[in-house]
């Protein structure tokens, strides 16, 4: 029998379209409250299709008894219920690997951007401040010192990057990477200490929460860069507003915010901030293979009752 499959919000007009085309679908953001449409209609579905952003939390699935998969578009599950669904037997398929590339480019991108400030100058030309006079200088990126928060994938591929700025990289894990030939530092605050820059590609959730506290902003301090693609609760976003506005921070370079698509308005007149709406996979050749990639986990799933990348 055909699964009923509820798809949770909206993704690219394409992936909607395809889903709906492709299988029996509710589209559950047209359904006004979602609770409410759950309460009604949740026995009925057996797979949940929705975005690492665009959670599925225990709330709906005491909801839906039947589900038993989740496919989500994004390598992040923090906003998914995973342990939840665990409990109630339900498999969570993500999508790895896939966007390693993308965000591990944007990442240097956001580095050499805020180190450079190239964002700041394309802003200085277009202002028509040139004539007037020479644009500040800005630090330099290669051979500096690189500190990697959370050396998974993503980080690994960071890294890689930086060996072809000469960059020395250390990073900073849970545990140490027996494999990494990158030296690893266990007290996040010596590592912030020796970096230059703090490039964070750990993963959200409470383990990783306001990790970069305070103390560690002031610990990479007025010259050192701090880069995050990975989310935005891995910051505590007040600390890190108030070290920048006081120069006690040199520069941040942001795709994840804690609220987004809320920005914290105090950053937007910051000169030495780079600020992305969320686009570390935004490419047309990787949002095309995560798609294929959730598709091919939703067909796994009707076919053999597996998922092909499952949340370990
Ligand atoms: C989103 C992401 O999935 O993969 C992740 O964890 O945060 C992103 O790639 C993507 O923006 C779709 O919501």
């Amino acid at each position: 029998m055909e699964p009923k499959v509820l798809h949770i919000g909206p993704l690219t007009e394409r992936f909607n379209q395809r889903l709906a085309d492709e299988h029996e679908v509710v589209q559950l953001w047209r359904q006004g409250d979602a609770l409410a449409y759950l309460d009604e209609h949740g026995g009925q579905f057996d797979v949940v299709v929705t975005s690492a952003r665009i959670g599925y939390s225990a709330d709906m699935l005491e909801r839906m008894p039947s589900v038993r998969a989740i496919c989500s578009f994004g390598v992040g599950y923090d906003a998914i219920a995973v342990d939840e669904a665990r409990l109630r037997g339900i498999q969570v398929s993500y999508t790895p690997d896939v966007l390693n590339d993308c965000v591990a480019d944007l990442a240097m991108g956001l580095l050499i951007d805020c180190a450079r400030r190239i964002s700041a100058a394309d802003r200085f030309v277009r202002a028509g401040l040139w004539p007037a006079g020479h644009f500040p200088q800005a630090r330099k990126v290669s051979g500096k010192r690189l500190g990697i928060v959370g050396l998974g994938r993503i980080g690994k591929d960071v890294a890689r990057r930086a060996s072809g700025f000469d960059m020395p990289v250390r990073y900073h894990n849970r545990r140490q990477d027996a494999d990494s030939p990158y030296g690893f530092e266990s007290d996040l605050l010596a590592l912030a200490r020796w970096a230059d820059f703090l490039v964070l590609t750990c993963p959200g959730g409470a383990a990783t929460h306001h990790l970069i506290s305070a103390p560690v902003l002031d610990a990479l301090g007025p010259q050192g860069i701090l880069i995050n693609v990975a989310r935005g609760s891995v910051v505590d976003e007040a600390a890190l507003v108030a070290a920048l506005v006081e120069g006690r921070l040199g520069g941040a370079g942001l795709d994840v915010f804690e609220a987004e698509p809320r920005v914290p308005e105090a950053l937007l007149g910051l000169d030495n901030v780079v600020l992305a709406p969320h686009i570390g996979s935004g490419t047309e050749e990787t949002r095309q293979q995560m798609e294929e990639l959730v598709f091919a986990n939703l067909q796994a799933f009707i076919e053999k009752g597996e998922l092909l990348t499952p949340v370990a």
